[in-house]
């Protein structure tokens, strides 16, 4: 074969969100032009077996998964008007993946993650207003002001760290396992990453190291089924991505990444793995990015029936459909939403009132040795 044949075709915008056939393989797994417009996930989830969590623990997540989207969404709008410097990334419909996890995991656990880490930051722990005034830049932010959007931090709630390049958190979090193995402590490393990132080198490398020692890390892929503009069936080989750390020897599981019960049970599961000494994980949560890869994004890459399709299944619908089949009745989520939505008011405000940084602490925080004693 000459290697023009091999060559990727050119996308025009219609080809890249819409796949060419749908039809199943023979060996079971989905066709790699289907998952762009799948709603739910295969059924390889059913081997997992998802205890039903507690009604309480559900409103709680919910509570949560409220602050996380309704921050984001007033973050969407401080960029619109100017009041975000550099690039922002938004997990909006990505909740139920750091949710679930953070849930259950203990606290001194670490977790390291993308450029897309809003939810991350909070559900571990982060305070919104702090949260916000990060991403604005001002001095009352975890990095004070330093790191923005795209480099949460807070080492003190074990977030060790989001990144903005693409598969480097992940071997930060295999040294953070490694730490927590030579010290004899029981501490489980999760690291967060997208589709887009198992093409690169780093990963794998950090695959068989993890699995060849291990080490007690939780690998935990959110499948949007997009790299910025391109769709997983336009790049990878194969579409079921929890096959390639497969070969390297650890446990798989590839799960609805949009349901916090089920997130929850796959990471219990692994965490247990993992402080038993049986080595790491790789779970690959399904969900879907409902706002642009990043503010500003036009979304030309995708027709909005898509998104529409994809609305019918999110987080927030999905836990709204629990709490509801448990006999929680509509006020009771209704005053959840109105509760937050002012917290949420309250947070913006505290971080438009946050200083800036005063420019005699350009140089503090930035290289080793110049720490002021802060994240
Ligand atoms: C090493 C590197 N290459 C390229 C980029 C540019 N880039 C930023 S986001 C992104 C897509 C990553 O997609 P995925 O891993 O699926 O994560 P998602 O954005 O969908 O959450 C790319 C290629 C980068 N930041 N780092
Ligand atoms: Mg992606």
């Amino acid at each position: 074969m000459k290697p023009a044949d091999h060559a990727p075709e050119a996308a025009t915008t219609d080809e890249a969100a819409l796949p060419a056939t749908a039809e199943p393989r023979s060996d079971g797994l989905r066709n790699p032009a289907s998952i762009t417009t799948d709603v739910l996930p295969s059924d390889s989830a059913s081997e997992l077996v998802v205890p039903a969590l507690p009604t309480d623990l559900l409103l709680e997540m919910y509570r949560k998964a409220v602050t996380i989207r309704l921050m984001e969404e007033a973050l969407l709008a401080a960029a619109e008007e100017g009041q975000i410097g550099g690039a922002m990334h938004t997990a909006i419909g990505h909740e139920a993946n750091a949710i679930g996890a953070a849930y259950a995991l203990r606290p001194g656990d670490y977790v390291t993650c993308t450029y897309r880490g809003h939810h991350h930051g909070l559900a571990w722990g982060m305070d919104p207003g702090r949260a916000i005034a990060e991403v604005m830049g001002r001095s009352d932010g975890f990095a004070k002001g330093k790191g923005g959007s795209m480099h949460f931090v807070s080492p003190e709630l074990g977030m060790m760290g989001a990144n903005g390049i693409v598969a480097a958190q992940v071997p930060h979090a295999a040294g953070l396992a490694l730490a927590s193995y030579l010290r004899g402590e029981e501490r489980v490393a999760i690291t967060f990453f997208g589709d887009g990132a198992l093409f690169q080198g780093v990963m794998h490398e950090t695959f068989n190291m993890a699995s060849k020692w291990k080490l007690p890390l939780i690998f935990y892929c959110e499948n949007n089924r997009y790299s910025e503009m391109t769709p997983i069936w336009r790049t990878s080989s194969i579409e079921d991505i929890f096959l390639f750390p497969r070969a390297y020897g650890m446990a798989t599981v590839q799960i609805d990444g949009n349901d916090v019960e089920v997130v929850h049970a796959a990471v219990s599961e692994a965490a247990e793995r993992a402080r038993t000494g049986s080595g790491p994980t790789f779970i690959e949560g399904i969900t879907y990015r409902l706002a642009g890869h990043m503010a500003g994004d036009l979304e030309t890459y995708r027709p909005p029936e898509e998104v529409e399709r994809q609305q019918t299944y999110e987080p927030l619908t999905v836990l709204r459909r629990k709490l509801r089949a448990r006999g929680v009745d509509e006020d009771q989520i209704a005053e959840i939403d109105e509760e937050v939505d002012e917290k949420i008011d309250e947070a913006v405000a505290f971080a438009e009132n946050s200083p800036w940084p005063d420019t005699s602490e350009t140089y503090l925080d930035v290289f080793a040795g110049s720490a002021s004693g802060g994240a």
